[in-house]
């Protein structure tokens, strides 16, 4: 085996996902913590002299207890190199969880055991089903009164239509939560509980009819745990892998994040069961120089006037051990580490090896880059870096070249799939309070947009002195609002506006400057100048494309893009 296979084999790029308040951010601490990249865990909403959790390094997500971004953690486990993707559960930055799922070979769904699937998570194992990635299930918060662990896999069944094969059991629930049957093993697992969890939880592994075990149980739920251990072997079905690997089974692990329970259990089977890099889809545009192929036919290939993106483009699959570097850009910040306030570039490695200094061509551009400083990411931390492999996400310093969805590959121009784009419907007028910060305004404006983390428009052919902002939920105000202000030094104030309707209007430019639009309806471009109208109203989009016959009112590419 070459090195770069043996690289490739032992890395697991994950995602970890669910509804708002799951646990993913304390799960993910506690990963942290049993995989010894962190000596202490922290909590999410730390108080004084409290350690806060690593993966809410925002000022803002310490304040509110939510994830408001995605986080990368890198730690060695178990001789595998784990990439851990922490998501915001709020559908507010749905946008950013979907791309960095777009970055994942695997996905870690946490359920609330007292509440069992929510909203937000269906639509979020709707996106992975369709990629067919992995799906791990972790039924947390078993320390709390939980619902009965037989209802809830028939409700992950039922509701969401997978596959569900239990790799453990729970001994009882909420304070009487002692532990869990390890299936593989036959073995139960008794936990003690430690004072906030910030440490190992000690652990005591036996057989089931140990009389310890009985002791710690009430009559009842002794006896509800024999039966469903007998019932759940009796069924006589094997864990199937391949099947898990197609994504039409997930494997279900009890516990409890807070407490520690169960955590080690999972690690240890999911670095054993977790696909290491598998092969992704690319286009190309066959040539050694040439720009942006693209997938879907909506990007133009600037060189090649008059050919079809048919003729031009090669559709095919890229090894992750192939020596060709492949990469693409599923996420831009900036301001991570106040040190350094610079834009770092996620970059998810598809295939090869990557090393400092080399020279890849950017696919959106056609042009070539040298990416001299590059670094390990661990939460808001960094650590420079010589040398990465397919599965890997590193940091890559961004001087404005990268934009999110970006393709890097060496020797060559590629698209990997396309980006999910989201229909804003919220905006807002913002402007700088202090007329002496409006260059910091301008430069917030900027890199938050390049981020992702609003959409930015302008009232059509004007001097962009006043952004309109765009959100596809209300939090992403407050969030630019707050982080203008810590991170620019720039008080605003945003104004609200009536709109709940954004359309692109094509058309002929000088038809679109004359464009008829109801009173209540506004024109403006946005950040790269194509035109965009917004409106209060469906019905006000219908009056308008009947007074305007020479122009389309079009859709923003909804969530169904998603390749
Ligand atoms: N009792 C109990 N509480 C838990 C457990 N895991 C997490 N919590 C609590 O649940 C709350 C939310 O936890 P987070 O880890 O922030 O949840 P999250 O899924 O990351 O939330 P978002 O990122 O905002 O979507 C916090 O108050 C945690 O302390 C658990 O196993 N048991
Ligand atoms: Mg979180």
């Amino acid at each position: 085996m070459t090195d770069l296979a043996r690289e490739v084999r032992t890395r697991r790029t994950f995602a970890i996902i669910s509804h708002p308040d799951a646990g993913k951010t304390t799960l993910t601490e506690k990963l942290l913590l049993y995989g010894g990249a962190i000596q202490t865990a922290g909590q999410v909403s730390a108080r004084r002299a409290q350690r806060a959790a690593t993966s809410d390094w925002m000022e803002l997500e310490k304040q509110r207890g939510i994830s408001i971004t995605s986080t990368v953690l890198q730690f060695e486990y178990g001789g595998c190199t784990m990439n851990l993707l922490d998501t915001p559960g709020h559908q507010d930055f749905g946008e950013d969880t979907y791309r960095t799922l777009l970055a994942a070979d695997s996905a870690v769904m946490l359920i609330d055991a007292a509440k069992g699937v929510e909203p937000q998570t269906k639509k979020l194992f709707a996106i992975c089903r369709a990629r067919r990635i992995p799906l791990f299930t972790f039924i947390n918060k078993m320390d709390r009164p939980s619902r009965d662990p037989l209802e809830l896999l028939d409700e992950l069944e039922n509701v969401l239509g997978i596959g569900v094969f239990p790799m453990n059991w729970p001994l009882g629930n909420g304070p009487s939560f002692k532990g869990v049957f390890d299936r593989a093993t036959q073995r139960v697992h008794l936990f003690e509980r430690a004072a906030h969890g910030s440490k190992r939880a000690n652990v005591r592994v036996t057989g089931v009819d140990d009389p310890q075990i009985r002791k710690l149980l009430d009559d009842r739920s002794y006896g509800q745990f024999l039966e469903e251990i007998e019932l759940l072997e009796g069924a006589g079905a094997e864990f199937d892998a391949d099947a898990m690997l197609r994504g039409d089974v997930s494997p279900v692990f009890f516990g409890s994040a807070v407490t520690n329970f169960g955590v080690q259990l999972f690690l240890d089977d999911f670095i054993k069961l977790a696909p290491s890099p598998t092969p992704r889809r690319i286009i190309t545009d066959g040539a050694e120089n040439g720009a942006a192929p693209e997938c879907h036919g909506e990007r133009r290939i600037s060189d090649a006037p008059g050919r079809t993106t048919a003729e031009l483009v090669e559709a095919r699959v890229i090894d992750p051990t192939s020596d060709q570097f492949t990469g693409f850009v599923f996420k831009i910040q900036a301001n991570m580490d106040p040190r350094h306030r610079d834009r770092v570039a996620f970059v998810r490695i598809c295939s090869g090896r990557f090393e400092r200094d080399m020279t890849v061509r950017n696919g959106r551009t056609g042009k070539d880059v040298r990416l001299s400083r590059a670094m390990r990411l661990f939460a808001s931390e960094r650590e420079s870096l010589e040398a990465a492999y397919a599965g890997d996400v590193v940091g890559l310093a961004n001087p404005g070249v990268f934009a999110i969805g970006d393709s890097l590959s060496e020797g060559e121009s590629v698209a990997f799939e396309r980006f999910p784009a989201f229909a804003p419907e919220h905006f807002a007028q913002v402007r700088s309070i202090d007329t002496a910060s409006y260059k910091s305004f301008g430069k917030g404006v900027a890199q938050l947009r390049e981020e992702g983390a609003i959409q930015v428009m302008y009232p059509l052919g004007s001097m962009r002195t006043e952004p309109v902002l765009a959100a596809v939920g209300e939090l992403q105000f407050e969030v630019v609002k707050h982080r203008l202000q810590s991170e620019y030094n720039v008080k605003t104030l945003f104004t609200k506006l009536p709109f709940s309707v954004a359309r692109r209007v094509q058309g002929d430019p000088e038809t679109v400057r004359g464009a008829q639009l109801p009173s209540s309806a506004k024109l403006l471009e946005d950040w790269e100048g194509a035109p965009v109208a917004l409106f209060e109203s469906d019905w006000s989009v219908r009056l308008a494309e009947e007074w305007n016959p020479k122009l389309s009112f079009v859709e923003f590419a909804g969530e169904g893009a998603v390749v």
